[in-house]
């Protein structure tokens, strides 16, 4: 099976090479990624001379260069991971948020269905539900009510996957996860921020009143859950994949202070992010019904291996963060 995966660089997608690289070893990934600031090459540098990891950096939303390597490659599946992923940053500079994940999806769908793939794997996210109450879990039927403009791109994308397969029979399969903590992951989204901030004695910035909550899925967790999606998942159907651990903001950056050992007077409530979203809970029961996915991590052994993990991996956040990390591929690939 040959595997084109967008957005190995990322957070997620750097996990779900590395994941799929380890599980099914005989696959083909080729790693379609434009290295924005949040990609990092240098995450999979243990994967240099893999001959079954192929890297191509590209545009999404360049329809010749995907087809090239759709042919080339004979891919049989599409996970599509590639996004501009942060909401603050949604809020501060819409325009890239519709660029890529709206057009550049629609760019890699049509060219996926001018060559044939055989599978369309759209990682999406249970933003798209909107905020819920006190109560209650979203389901794949609930309606779809983005706030931020990263939620409303992300929604319009996932729809026009899934119109994809109403319209032109397209084999397309969406998963909608809650957010993902572990390695990885770029100092701006709520965990590794906190770590690094605490790390340096910075005050640690809580939005709002800190009761947000947020249900958090451990990244391997989820890498396990697109690939029974994409193996087992039903042509047209939507999966939400949620880690069953509901936490408050505050009460997970009181937990990094804690295992830090440092002082909770770093803590500084700050202005709420405009629009923020309340709540957000998956019910997982479909993918567990009908694919047999169930989350493995307990968010409190899965939140001390992060902190643990960002301890001992200082250079790769440095780098990541002062964008060192950028001379690594022109070292690497722009010489070649
Ligand atoms: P990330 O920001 O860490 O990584 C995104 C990757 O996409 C980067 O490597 C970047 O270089 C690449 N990229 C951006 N624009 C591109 C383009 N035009 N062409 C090719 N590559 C491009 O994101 P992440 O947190 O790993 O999220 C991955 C996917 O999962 C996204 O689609 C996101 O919406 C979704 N998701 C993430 C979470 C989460 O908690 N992190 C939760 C739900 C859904
Ligand atoms: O400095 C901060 N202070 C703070 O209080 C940051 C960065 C965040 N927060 C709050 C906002 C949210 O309530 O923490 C919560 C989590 O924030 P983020 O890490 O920015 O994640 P979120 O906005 O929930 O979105 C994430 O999950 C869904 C991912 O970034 C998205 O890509 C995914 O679709």
């Amino acid at each position: 099976m040959n595997v084109l995966v967008t957005g190995g660089c990322g957070f997620i997608g750097s996990n779900l090479v590395k994941y799929l690289r380890r599980e099914r070893p005989d696959w083909k990934i080729v790693n379609l990624d434009k290295l924005t600031y949040a990609g990092n090459l240098e995450t999979l540098a243990d994967l240099e001379g893999d001959p079954q990891h192929v890297f191509v950096r590209g545009d999404i939303g360049n329809r010749e260069l995907v087809e090239h390597l759709l042919v080339q490659h004979s891919i049989d599946a599409v996970m599509h991971l590639a996004a501009e992923s942060h909401v603050d940053r949604s809020i501060l500079g819409p325009e890239i948020f519709v660029t890529t994940n709206v057009l550049g999806t629609q760019q890699l769908l049509e060219a996926s269905r001018a060559r044939g793939v055989k599978r369309f794997l759209m990682v999406s996210t249970d933003e798209v539900y909107g905020s819920l109450g006190p109560t209650g879990a979203f389901t794949e039927v609930s309606p779809l009510q983005p706030s931020s403009p990263y939620s409303a791109s992300k929604t319009s994308s996932d729809l026009i996957a899934l119109a994809y397969h109403h319209t032109f029979k397209m084999d397309v399969v969406v998963t909608r996860c809650s957010n993902n903590y572990g390695r990885y992951q770029f100092p701006e989204k709520l965990i590794p921020l906190m770590v690094v901030n605490a790390l340096h004695d910075k005050p640690l910035p809580v939005y709002g009143d800190g009761a947000n909550v947020r249900d958090w899925l451990h990244v391997e967790d989820h890498c396990q859950g697109l690939l029974v999606a994409l193996e087992k998942g039903r042509a047209g159907e939507v999966y939400n994949i949620g880690g069953g651990s509901e936490r408050r903001n505050i009460e997970i950056v009181k937990g990094i202070l804690g295992l830090l050992n440092k002082p909770e007077s770093l803590i500084q409530y700050v202005a709420d992010r405009p629009g923020h979203d309340r709540r957000y809970a998956i019910d997982p029961a479909k993918i567990r019904a009908e694919l047999g996915w169930k989350a493995k991590h307990t968010f409190e052994e899965g939140l001390a291996d992060t902190v643990k993990w960002y301890v001992e991996n200082r250079a790769w956040w440095e780098r990541v963060t002062s964008g060192a990390y950028r001379q690594y591929f022109d070292t690497q690939y722009k010489t070649r």
